[in-house]
């Protein structure tokens, strides 16, 4: 019987390739998308704050702006005015990105990554995140991109992840997913992959590992985290 590898299985991880969540965890376009929501909301007359944004962290663009008018009589014509509007706002905001909008550590991380033979992707629900990974200059050091345009269904759904792996050509136990988002914490556990949580415990406290930012994270460091993990699970499963 062929063996599938599982984060709850496995004595040791077999970790193969790691998949970026883009906006807050490679770079804080979560600002601009907030700063664009922000301004519809104030042309629109509805309260919105940036803790409201909380909230809207990896939610797409329609889930966003149903939870922003929440019961409101709006027309489906409005709505889809309403998300244009919110996009032209947005990809304004993008045009002048470089590879300083890099959060700090992403780079190194990356490269350290590639060198050790680790394959990369980016899942994100951002139908830009073409336009943000080719502004950030980090394409060549991608092997598949996953965005809004790739599945279905949204996180927390694992399905723009699993999509991911499969064309990096991994399982899922052999994937790491790096995200900031709750909804994309849930995702990654769903898709039966590794989780590192970036951010505050309360958001992302459910992932396998917890990181306040990428600075300093050595992949070295990860692997021995992930491979301790995964031995506590096997001799909880033996007792
Ligand atoms: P767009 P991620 C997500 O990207 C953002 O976090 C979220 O705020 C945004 O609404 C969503 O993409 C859709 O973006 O309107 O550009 O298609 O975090 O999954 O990289
Ligand atoms: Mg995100």
């Amino acid at each position: 019987m062929p063996h599938t590898p599982s984060p709850n299985s496995d004595p040791m991880p077999n970790i193969q390739g790691f998949i970026f969540d883009l906006d807050g965890v490679l770079t804080d376009t979560a600002e601009l998308h907030y700063q664009a929501w922000q301004k519809l909301a104030d042309e629109e007359g509805i309260p919105f704050n940036q803790q409201a944004n909380e909230a809207l962290r990896g939610v797409s663009r329609r889930a966003s702006l149903m939870h922003i008018i929440g019961d409101r009589p709006y027309s489906e014509a409005q709505i889809e005015e309403m998300m244009e509007r919110k996009n032209r706002c947005y990809v304004e905001s993008i045009q002048n990105m470089t590879s300083k909008d890099l959060l700090p550590g992403a780079i190194a991380l990356l490269d350290e990554l590639r060198q050790a033979g680790i394959k990369i992707g980016i899942g994100s629900a951002s139908k830009n995140a073409r336009t943000v990974i080719e502004r950030l200059g980090i394409a060549d050091k991608v092997d598949a991109i996953a965005d809004g345009y790739s599945v279905q269904q949204p996180k927390p759904a694992p399905d723009l992840f699993l999509y991911v792996a499969k064309q990096l050509g991994l399982e899922p136990a052999q994937s790491v997913v790096v995200e900031d988002a709750a909804a994309g914490v849930e995702a990654a556990l769903a898709g039966g992959m590794w989780a590192v949580g970036f951010g505050p415990t309360e958001r992302v406290g459910a992932a396998h590992i917890v990181l306040p930012s990428l600075e300093g994270v050595k992949w070295a460091d990860l692997r021995a985290k992930f491979s301790n993990i995964a031995r506590q699970k096997h001799s909880g499963s033996k007792s």
